[in-house]
């Protein structure tokens, strides 16, 4: 029939997946003592963000739809080391709702990280669906934290973002930290690594910024030494045109949000090809329910 396992039952009672009860299972894997700040909420954002943006505008090729981070080539990307963290951390979510894709599970967890970390509402819906091994994107079509400018305008543009949609998506980085033995970079972005704030417009904008010296790929640190920026993030003050969106999400909490939820929302349907009847928002977010 075509219908999930459970949808065969009972035919007397009609199948309704229940995304809520999926929001409230992903809310209760975040916090984790002992595991880098305290919570797994910044590598799911990462997760959802990596499974969306291999997206080709022009071949319709990679993003979310597919979940093709599963196997093999797509998961030994060099840009997607550690990422088998929050994968395995999601995989007794979907032993517990086994009609949910994989797609649309890793996407829901990136928004629902956001949410719950205080950021803003992330409109989501689903309609992903898992696609075979040979369906993995080509290497190379994530960013490269070492480039500039002209990189990041190629890559964000293949994927049908414009200038300030950069700088606002950017605004995630306020959230987690690097891991030498992942990407060979270090430290977080910001002193609260695990809330969702505009904080990393004002490190950008209010700090002193300075090369780190020191045997590891090239990245900026603080006056402390415990802050960092890779030189992806520099770029969005060295460039004139990024840095005037940088400066007033620095000064505007609530545009940051506002355009971040915007952009963080298309960037997780790229190249999924909803049913037109597909409502926008199927599910109140678990914070809602809460509340
Ligand atoms: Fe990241 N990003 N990102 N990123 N990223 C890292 C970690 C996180 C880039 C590079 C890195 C975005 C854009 C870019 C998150 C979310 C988003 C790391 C460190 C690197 C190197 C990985 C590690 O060592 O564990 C580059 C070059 C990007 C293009 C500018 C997005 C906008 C900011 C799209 C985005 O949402 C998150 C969250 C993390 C933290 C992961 C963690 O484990 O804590």
């Amino acid at each position: 029939l075509g219908l999930p396992p459970a949808a065969r039952v009972n035919p007397s009672k009609p199948f309704k997946p229940d995304y809520n009860a999926v929001r409230e299972a992903i809310a209760d894997i975040l916090d984790k003592e002992g595991y880098d700040d305290g919570s797994t909420g910044p590598i799911l954002v990462r997760l959802a963000w990596h499974s969306s943006g291999t997206y080709d505008k022009e071949s319709g090729t990679g993003g979310s739809n597919g979940a093709t981070m599963r196997f093999g080539p797509e998961a030994g990307h060099g840009a997607n080391a550690g990422l088998e963290v929050a994968r395995d951390l999601l995989e007794p979510i979907k032993k517990q709702f086994p009609w949910i894709s994989y797609s649309d599970l890793w996407t829901l967890a990136g928004a629902v990280a956001v949410e719950e970390m205080g950021g803003p509402k992330i409109l989501w819906r689903p309609g992903r669906s898992d696609k075979a091994g040979d369906a993995c994107p080509p290497d190379g079509r994530l960013p490269d934290a070492s480039q500039g400018a002209q990189h990041i305008r190629n890559i964000f543009y293949r994927m049908g973002f414009n200038d300030q949609e950069i700088v606002a998506l950017s605004g995630a980085h306020a959230l987690g930290r690097c891991h030498t033995d992942r990407s060979g970079y270090v430290n977080p972005w910001t002193y609260s690594p695990t809330t969702f704030s505009n904080l990393y417009f004002t490190e950008l904008t209010d700090t002193k910024w300075k090369k780190k010296k020191w045997d590891g790929p090239e990245q900026y640190e603080n006056p402390a030494g415990d802050l960092m920026m890779l030189p992806t993030d520099m770029v969005l003050v060295w460039d004139k045109k990024f840095k005037k969106h940088v400066q007033e999400y620095a000064k505007d909490q609530d545009k940051f949000f506002a355009d971040f939820a915007a952009a963080f929302s298309k960037l997780l349907e790229l190249g999924v090809p909803f049913d037109s009847t597909t409502p926008k928002e199927v599910a109140a977010s678990a914070l809602e329910r809460r509340a």
